[in-house]
């Protein structure tokens, strides 16, 4: 495989011009009706037409929580990949990579070689995206530490990495940020000295200047923010506050206190036109939040990067269900000594992210009836500890115990070591890239009918989420390979090439 090599699609259903490729799609599902003796299972397709922009342009992402751990380390990632520097550790020289990113470092089947082996390209070779390297990076934090100090800070990146980049990490300093001490940590106020005064409509406007400022001084033709500051608490969902757009603009200009940090960053990225993410488990997304970016035209997706132990889970729950065995207790433990643990050592942000770390089998218990009857679910406990030592080494240790045949017992045990921020990094840079694309494709049923892009709420990027948002109505997806696949085939759908199906038959029917 040649990551370089450029993938042509000969197909009479793919035409390119020069700022697009359409794709002529034939979408089939199956349809099935209940009787009461029966169930009917109809194929059907629906002819869908798909436009992807080529032109990918400059790409800025603005990190709010620029200074914390996986800030620091997403920029120091992405300098080192630049500017590909190689360091020391006691385990010899090392180079960059972007191991863990999706688009980067994974491949996805093409199709089939003359002789019937499989071809793989990178995922980031399938259509065009932007290039890591060339991203513009900017962000706020209420830490003012310049990231090359916040670098050191978070003790992840190697120290002689870290005298690379400390020239270059010095001069880029956090934007003044949004603090409101009742939606973090008690425990974090000491950091919060970099601060946008004002209300609450106030600090919406800075939030806008900040963005337009970025904009205009990189040239950029799109900007993405991102949430990876501090977990905050849930806000308390307000019917007339939170659920429509112009009744939250109500509530922000007269100030109201359950309007969360993040909605109001959100609300901003929204209303300059740019696609924001939330990678922490808060309820930022509210519903007026949704219906504002519908209105704009512009993406939101969350909650909660999908990184570790969550990850395994729905695997491992994916395969246990759908091998017939039964889930009765999931326990999962989990401590770690970063910032992240010391804020979520606080009881109301340790519940958002229990919140999001539990509702993640759901799918897959609802997906066999024979094992669960309805609203049954397995035991699941979720515990996290703060424990300054490790740093953000985070341990997780995890119990899924099932029953099997004949009312046996099966119990597994995982254990897992690793520095958070190098897992969540990758995932940074796979939302923005393919969040990015996603805005550049779109679809209509046919020639009558004007161009339009996904929904608001951008679930193909739930692979990468603890707890992904899904349009109104749509079903919410954990299953990890279910939503890998979802990804690709979209991509696949927008060259005019069929769904990956993994049947192989040309090496089965004679
Ligand atoms: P961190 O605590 O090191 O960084 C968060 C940063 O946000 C801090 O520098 C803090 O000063 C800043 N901050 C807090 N409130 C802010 C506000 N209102 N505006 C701007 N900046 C603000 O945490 P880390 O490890 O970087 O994680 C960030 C978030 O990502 C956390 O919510 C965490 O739960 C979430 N997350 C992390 C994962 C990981 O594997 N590292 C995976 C899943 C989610
Ligand atoms: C402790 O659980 C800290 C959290 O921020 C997690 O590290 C983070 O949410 C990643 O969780 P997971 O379950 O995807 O590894």
């Amino acid at each position: 495989m040649n990551s370089s090599s450029k993938i042509t699609v000969s197909s009479p259903n793919l035409k390119y011009t020069e700022d697009f490729i359409y794709s002529d799609y034939d979408y089939e599902e199956t349809l099935v009706t209940k009787t009461e003796h029966e169930l009917v299972a109809k194929p059907y397709h629906t002819s869908l037409k798909i436009r992807t922009g080529r032109k990918v342009g400059k790409v800025g992402v603005m990190l709010v929580g620029w200074g914390g751990n996986n800030g620091s380390t997403f920029t120091a990632a992405v300098l080192a990949n630049r500017h590909q520097l190689s360091w020391n550790t006691k385990n010899g020289q090392m180079n960059p990579n972007w191991y863990g990113s999706i688009t980067q470092a994974s491949t996805v089947r093409l199709g089939l070689d003359e002789k019937g082996s499989d071809v793989y390209v990178t995922m980031s070779q399938l259509l065009p995206m932007v290039h890591p390297d060339d991203l513009v990076i900017d962000g706020w934090d209420i830490s003012p530490m310049n990231l090359a100090d916040a670098m050191v800070r978070a003790k992840v990146i190697d120290y002689d990495l870290q005298q690379k980049l400390r020239k270059q990490m010095l001069t880029m300093k956090p934007r003044p940020a949004i603090y409101d001490p009742d939606f973090i940590a008690a425990n974090q106020a000491d950091r919060a000295v970099n601060l946008i005064r004002g209300t609450r409509y106030e600090q919406y406007l800075q939030i806008r200047a900040d963005i337009k400022d970025c904009r205009d001084r990189h040239k950029l033709d799109k900007v993405i923010v991102l949430w990876t500051a501090n977990t905050e608490r849930f806000c308390e969902v307000v019917s007339g506050v939170h659920d429509s757009s112009d009744n939250l603009e109500k509530a922000l200009r007269q100030n109201n206190s359950e309007i969360s940090p993040s909605t109001i960053f959100a609300l901003a990225a929204i209303d300059e036109g740019c696609c924001y993410i939330n990678g922490s488990p808060q309820n930022t997304i509210v519903q007026g939040v949704v219906e504002r970016a519908e209105k704009n035209g512009v993406f939101v997706a969350g909650d909660d990067f999908k990184s570790g132990q969550t990850k395994l889970k729905s695997v491992l729950v994916d395969f246990l269900v759908s091998a017939g065995l039964k889930p009765v207790s999931i326990v999962s433990y989990n401590h770690l000594g970063n910032n992240d643990g010391k804020n979520l050592s606080a009881p109301r942000q340790f519940r958002s992210k229990e919140i999001t770390k539990s509702n993640v089998v759901d799918d897959m218990v609802e997906s066999n009836p024979l094992l669960y009857k309805p609203g049954e679910k397995p035991d699941h406990v979720v515990v996290i500890k703060y424990v300054p030592y490790v740093g953000d080494s985070k341990r997780a240790m995890d119990e899924y115990t099932s029953e099997i045949l004949l009312h046996g017992t099966n119990t597994i045990a995982v254990h897992n070591t690793c520095e958070d921020s190098l897992l969540a990094v990758p995932l940074i840079l796979d939302l923005v890239l393919l969040a990015e694309l996603f805005s550049r494709v779109a679809f209509r049923r046919d020639e009558r009918q004007e161009w339009s892009g996904m929904h608001a709420v951008l679930s193909p990027l739930a692979y990468l989420l603890k707890a992904p948002l899904v349009p109104p109505g749509a079903p919410v997806v954990n299953a990890l390979f279910k939503q890998r696949a979802c990804a690709e085939n979209i991509l696949r759908a927008c060259l005019a090439l069929p769904p990956a199906h993994h049947m192989q038959l040309e090496h089965k029917v004679p």
